[in-house]
């Protein structure tokens, strides 16, 4: 690692409030980590874990060292891809690992891996990597993207970052850096980071050439892929589907081409009249990152950046291509998943989704969002995790965040710990209705602390216990409220918490269920209500000042 540019002092270590870091160990050799939530009434939940040894209890962190080398002994002497192994009948350790994680068996990870409905993004030269996967039968993924640009923010911050997003539940990070010193920033990364970490290549190409698309060439493209896979990327966007003859289609959008890779190969296939070089070189490039088993996330060039434009000619005309692109992937035995939309209305949602699954074999879909509405900047971590939600109960496998500054700047700390945590809820909520078999666990562990004003259970339960108690805690910080039977929201008397919990006790008090005490109870109410005349309004003078 170069040392000749600033570099990170510290990061956020520690564990997460309420809860510890426990490994689990599966199999053979296979240590899972999971982060063990400790409840008040001596119960405890294991939830997934995303965030390294950042949150071991006792974490002593080496930046300049790195993380230590988890995955050292099972690559050592592989050839292949995960994917190959998987069409072999091989069950990899990193298989294994997942297995693990998702609480699912071996052979369903591998059948996945084999069919290519799942991936497992794992570079070879990224040793550090606790191994995940992602695809649509198990628990949906969010990305991360953080990266500095040309004008703004320190490799520092950039690891920070990282350390960070995972923290509270990143299951992914992209380096998007631009600007002066890609490649030390992507190196700090890597090394310091145990999530597979994904990159857009020609960002740094067109570094490269001075940041003129015209001047870019397959040459110099190629040996960035190249210098990334051997720095252990894990997975890369290739803007591939952006065909010349596509280009023309978007010249009536409202918005025309927005996304920045696509924008890029679009300006280089106008300036020379010709098929873009990722297209024409393609399986050139499917044998480069089979040597690494560097995972293609097949980019959405065309995809719409407005509700006006979504579901256009120009989007599926690109999403047939990447079907196209899909087939020569897997031929090569390189894992592959597709990038997708954007912003699109939620009656137009459910659609990209059948398309995609049809014409890409089931490839893991990678959206970003989408925004189902444009007219909230500065709110589009929500209008985006709308659109995320209903897209990834339809199956879609990982979700790109989008953090409150979308469209208005870059994203400092607060700002990813806050697309993090709303694309957490996206995901959660898909894998909800999708009936994921351990989703619910972890929602019923809450319900029961807050119906039992478990307070310092529901913080621990929570995504982001820091900020709940902060929330709790402005209006009612002492300690005795902790174990109170209301919050300031409603106050001791019309807590309907505490009502049902009042009913359940008389109802035991008078040996009764619960249904049967609401229905004395409420017999009881009604005959005194008969009693007084029957009507709902009574003069003011009927009713005394107590029971007004
Ligand atoms: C995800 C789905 N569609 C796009 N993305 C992400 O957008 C992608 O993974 C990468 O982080 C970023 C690429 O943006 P451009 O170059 O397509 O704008
Ligand atoms: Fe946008």
């Amino acid at each position: 690692m170069s040392t000749n540019v600033s570099t990170a002092t510290s990061v956020t270590t520690g564990p997460i409030e309420g809860s510890t870091k426990q490994y689990l160990l599966s199999g053979d050799d296979v240590r899972v980590p999971v982060r063990r939530v400790h409840l008040t009434n001596g119960e405890h939940l294991d939830v997934y874990d995303t965030s390294g040894p950042y949150t071991d209890a006792d974490a002593t962190i080496d930046l300049e060292a790195g993380l230590p080398h988890l995955r050292a002994p099972w690559i050592a002497d592989r050839e292949g891809t995960q994917l190959d192994a998987a069409r072999a009948g091989v069950v990899t350790p990193e298989m294994q690992y997942c297995a693990a994680r998702e609480g699912v068996s071996s052979e369903t990870v591998r059948t996945e891996v084999a069919a290519g409905r799942a991936v497992i993004p794992a570079n070879r030269c990224h040793p550090e990597l606790e191994p995940m996967i992602i695809g649509k039968a198990f628990g949906v993924k969010i990305n991360a993207n953080i990266g500095n640009s040309a004008v703004t923010s320190s490799i520092a911050e950039e690891v920070e970052k990282m350390v960070w997003a995972t923290r509270w539940g990143a299951d992914t990070i992209m380096d998007l850096s631009t600007g002066k010193n890609i490649h030390e920033t992507r190196e700090w990364i890597l090394r310091n980071s145990p999530v597979p970490v994904g990159t857009v290549p020609i960002y740094q190409a067109l570094e490269k050439v001075g940041g003129d698309p015209t001047a870019l060439t397959w040459e110099i493209y190629r040996d960035t892929v190249i210098e990334q896979c051997e720095q252990g990327v894990d997975y890369m966007t290739v803007h591939a589907g952006v065909l010349l003859r596509y280009i023309p289609l978007t010249a009536r959008r409202v918005t025309g081409i927005v996304s920045r890779g696509g924008s890029i190969m679009a300006a280089w296939c106008l300036a020379h009249h010709r098929e873009s070089f990722l297209y024409t070189h393609f399986d050139e490039l499917c044998e480069i990152l089979h040597r690494y088993d560097v995972t293609f996330s097949l980019g959405d060039g065309l995809r719409p950046g407005s509700i006006a434009d979504a579901n256009d000619e120009a989007q599926f005309a690109e999403l047939r291509t990447l079907g196209e692109l899909t087939r020569i992937a897997k031929s090569h035995g390189v894992q592959v998943m597709i990038e997708g939309p954007g912003h699109v209305p939620m009656h137009k949602i459910v659609e990209n989704v059948r398309l995609e699954e049809e014409l890409c074999e089931e490839a893991p879909f990678y959206t970003l969002g989408p925004l189902a509405t444009d007219i909230a900047p500065a709110y589009d971590h929500i209008t985006s995790a709308i659109g995320a939600a209903m897209i990834a109960q339809a199956g879609t496998a990982m979700l790109c965040y989008v953090t409150p500054k979308e469209h208005l700047g870059l994203p400092n700390r607060d700002d990813v710990k806050t697309g993090v945590i709303t694309y957490k809820i996206a995901a959660h909520a898909a894998d909800l209705a999708k009936q994921h078999p351990r989703a619910q666990e972890r929602d019923d562990a809450l319900s029961k602390a807050r119906f039992e004003f478990r307070w310092h259970d529901q913080f621990a339960l929570s995504l982001d216990p820091d900020t709940a108690r902060e929330f709790h805690d402005e209006t009612l910080p002492a300690e005795p409220a902790k174990t109170a039977h209301f919050c300031s929201m409603c106050g001791p008397k019309f807590c309907s918490m505490r009502i049902s919990a009042d009913v359940r006790e008389y109802a035991q008090q008078h040996g009764l269920d619960s249904v049967e005490a609401i229905e004395a109870g409420m017999a009881e109410k009604s005959s005194e209500f008969v009693d007084a005349g029957g009507r709902v309004y009574l003069p003011v003078e009927s009713v005394t000042s107590e029971n007004r």
